[in-house]
Parts: structure tokens; sequence; C-alpha cells
């Protein structure tokens, strides 16, 4: 299956690319936009600057997959027996393609990745030589760059490997991290929290069901919320810390290890994906601030602005582009309220939804009070017993690493050039303003 699939996705892509350097040559000139100077002061918000295929993020709608929202996946992607919830496997190829799988495409990735799953014991060993109260995110870093004793990009590469064909060890590599990375964040995972008392995979399993084994869980609905999780986070257009760190690194060449590695230090950050981590945590403070229960709506008010008080960000909530309740959010309100309508912590995500967006709307200069992505996700996982906040973050990385690779993929099989955008000093900035006002 793993030629077929490969070779499907490099024609694919060589009619992609042969368009799209027709296009450039036609029309390299033609202006995608102007450049400010608030713009480059404001984290280079609105600016385009690469060229992305796997997904776009409409500030008003939400992330669009190859063209598909996210409640068209769930009517469009396969599913496991028995299961409402998309299996991430079709996200991947859908990703990869553009093409929308059948169920026997995503078994036959599900498979693929089973057999490509095993990571060699060095990896674990280095694992297990890092202290325990090391984060779990900076755990999981180590370990993708331990695993690139396997790089068969940087192999073929020492072997003098023509640039035509970079693509293919790209596509292999990225094949088997992702294969590996649930083993190796629920040994991160069965290492800190459970004694190292490690679970081996199971046979026959789809990737997020055998994941959730990994971790200690075998109900269904464990394996459910996985999917879900797994196939939501995948990916939020090119420029998000983690994905633009990953294609920007792998711009240089840079094998999928060290690409990935890079992509999840920046995912690790309390304004990107560590925002899941911190969501859980501001709620159980404040729960333990106000004594237990279910705080009114008064007073997770009074909390937020006692946040906002101290100078904090209300984690879980704003967002670099959207301007609108974030649609993964949705995904997960609707799963809580179909499988735990009555959990405690999920009814205060909700009261907090209530509560937030009207305060943080009041504030000018936020652009966005609507929660995103990590507002939702921590509770979901407190449900099932997965209370160990540090490690929400891994996850959230797990799923990341199907879209920045099903790119890496691409930027590799089209020839992108390494990045190298220009700078400007503060005093240059200032002699060029002044030159054109006095001009
Ligand atoms: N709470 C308090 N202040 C907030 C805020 C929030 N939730 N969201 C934005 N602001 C503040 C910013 O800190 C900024 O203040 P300063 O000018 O004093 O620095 C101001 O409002 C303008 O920010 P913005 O233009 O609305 O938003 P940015 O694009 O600068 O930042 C962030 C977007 C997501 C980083 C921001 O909204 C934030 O810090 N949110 C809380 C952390 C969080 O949930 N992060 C996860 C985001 C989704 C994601 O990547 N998931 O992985």
């Amino acid at each position: 299956m793993a030629q077929q699939f490969k070779h499907e996705f490099k024609e694919i892509t060589d009619v992609k690319s042969a368009e799209l350097k027709k296009l450039v040559a036609e029309h390299g000139t033609f202006k995608l936009g102007e450049i400010t100077l608030a713009q480059v002061f404001s984290g280079m918000k609105g600016m385009t600057g690469m060229i992305y295929d796997t997904s776009k993020l409409d500030p008003e709608e939400g992330i669009r997959f190859r063209g598909y929202s996210i409640p068209e996946l769930y009517e469009k992607l396969p599913k496991a027996s028995g299961g409402n919830q998309p299996l991430p496997e079709g996200l991947f190829y859908l990703m990869l393609t553009g093409k929308l799988p059948d169920a026997a495409i995503v078994k036959a990735i599900s498979e693929e990745w089973e057999q490509r799953a095993e990571i060699p014991q060095h990896v674990f060993n280095t694992l297990d030589a890092l202290p325990l109260t090391l984060h779990p995110m900076t755990q999981f870093s180590i370990g993708v760059l331990a695993m690139r004793s396997e790089s068969a990009f940087g192999k073929a590469y020492d072997d003098g490997i023509h640039k035509k064909d970079y693509w293919d060890p790209t596509f292999e590599d990225c094949m088997n991290l992702i294969a590996r990375l649930p083993r190796l964040a629920a040994y991160i995972y069965r290492r800190v929290y459970h004694n190292g008392n490690h679970i081996a995979p199971s046979k026959g399993l789809d990737w997020s069901a055998n994941f959730a084994h990994m971790l200690g869980h075998d109900s269904t609905e464990v394996a459910e919320l996985l999917r879900m999780y797994l196939t939501i986070h995948a990916d939020h257009e090119g420029g998000n810390v983690s994905a633009h760190a990953t294609h920007l690194v792998g711009s240089a060449l840079s094998d999928a290890y060290y690409a990935f590695s890079a992509g999840m230090n920046g995912l690790a950050g309390p304004l990107h994906g560590l925002a899941n981590q911190e969501v859980i945590r501001w709620i159980l403070d404040m729960q333990q601030d106000l004594g237990g229960g279910l705080p009114s709506a008064q007073q997770i008010s009074d909390y937020v602005n006692k946040t906002l008080a101290e100078g904090k960000v209300v984690p879980g909530y704003g967002h670099a582009v959207l301007r609108k309740t974030d649609p993964r959010f949705t995904a997960q309100m609707e799963f809580a309220k179909k499988y735990m309508p009555n959990d405690d912590i999920v009814n205060i995500v909700w009261r907090v939804y209530d509560v937030v967006p009207d305060i943080l709307g009041n504030i000018k200069k936020i652009q966005n009070p609507w929660p995103n992505v990590d507002a939702h996700s921590g509770a979901l996982l407190l449900h099932y017993g997965i209370r160990e906040y540090d490690f929400f973050t891994v996850l959230f990385g797990v799923s990341r690493a199907l879209g920045v690779l099903a790119q890496l993929c691409i930027s590799r099989a089209m020839g992108f050039p390494i990045e190298r955008p220009g700078s400007v000093t503060s005093e240059g900035l200032k002699k060029r303003i002044e030159a054109s006002v006095n001009s």
C-alpha cells in the first residue's frame, strides 16, 4: 500500500507543482498585499508569506482542511466500525492528496502505521535518562530528535541523492514519524505518571484507539475522544507557530525529525498549544480559590477580572486570526453534550463561555473575545481520568504532526526554496520613515 499511496501522492503533487510554476512564471509580479509597519509590529499578522496547501483558516468560519469544514469532515471521512468520529488517518490522506479517502484507504494507512510504529531502544533509554520532572513537551521534543537516528532523508542526503528525489525519503520519514508518535507520547505518559508501567501496542487497532490503549484506556469512548481530538487539532493553516516553525526549519532541508521537533518547541509556548494545560490549571485554581463546586457567573466574572488585573491572559480565549467561536471548540462541546453533559468541569467550561466573551469584548485592544480549541479540550480528558494536564500539549503535538508533516512532504515534492524573509533594524526603520515623511 505504501508504495501505491506514495506514488499517487507524487503524481498529484507533480501536476500541482507544474501548475504553480507556470503561475509564478506568468504572474510573478502579482501583488498578494502590501505590508504596513503596524503589521510588522503585530507579529506579521495578515501578511501572506507562504504556500500551504493542507488547510486554510477563515476568520469567521474557522478551519477548512482542503476546503472541508469540520462538520463536513464528520460527514465525509470514514469512521471506525460502530463509531461516529472521523478517523485521523483519513484526514492525513485528504491533506496530503486533496482527495477524500474511502474506508479501504483509511484501513490501509492504519495498517501501514501499525507496521512502522517500532521505536529503537536508544530512544527509550534517552527518555529514561531525563528527570521525571522535565516537562512532557520537552521530553517529547527530545524523543523526536532521538529518533533522528532513523532519518531516511539524512542518510539519502549523505549518500548524494539527486534533488528531484528528495520527496521520497521525506515521505518515508513523515510516515515513520507519525506512526511512532503515539508510542513515544504514551511512553512519556506512563513513565511520568504511572511509575514506568508501560503498555505495549495492540495489533489491529486504528491509530487513535491504539494510542488510547497505550495510555491505559481501552473504552470505546476514549478511542472516540482521541479520534475526534487527533482530527480537529491536526492543522490550522501555515502561519501558526508550530506549522510555520516546522515549515521554516524544513525549508533548510532539515529532515522531518528536526523540522517537527522545532514545531513542537513552538507548540509548547503558553500562547499556542500549551494553552490547553493552562486552561485546566486556571479552572482548577479558580475552583480551589472558591472552595469547589460549580462557580456562579458572577464568581467567574470576578475571577476573570482578577486574572486580567494580574497582567495575565485568560487562557483558551482569543486568536490571532479567528474572530468567532472556534469550530473546534464547538465540535468538542458537541462531544461533551453527547457523552458527559453533567460533568462538573465541562459545565464550568460552558459557564466560562457564557461569561468571558462579554468581558473580553469590552476591552478595546482584544481582537477576538471568543474561545479557541484549547478552552474545551482538557475538560474532556479529565472526564476520562486523564488528569495530568502537563501532558495535554503532547496530545496536541501528536495530532499536529498530521498537518505539518503532510505539508512537509508537499513542500519537498514541490521543491520549495529555503525561507529567508528580510528584516529591518529599529534605527533603519526610523530613518526610512523620516526620509519618506521629509520627501
Ligand atoms: N486574555 C487577556 N488578554 C488578551 C487575550 C486573552 N485571552 N487575548 C488577547 N489579549 C490581549 C493581548 O495579550 C494583547 O495585549 P497587549 O497589547 O497588552 O500585548 C492584546 O489583547 C491584543 O491581542 P490580539 O491582537 O487580540 O491577539 P494576538 O494575536 O496578539 O494574540 C493570542 C492571540 C491567542 C496569543 C491571545 O489571544 C492570547 O494570549 N490568548 C490566550 C492564550 C491562548 O488561549 N492561546 C491559544 C491560542 C490558540 C492556539 O494557538 N492554540 O494552540
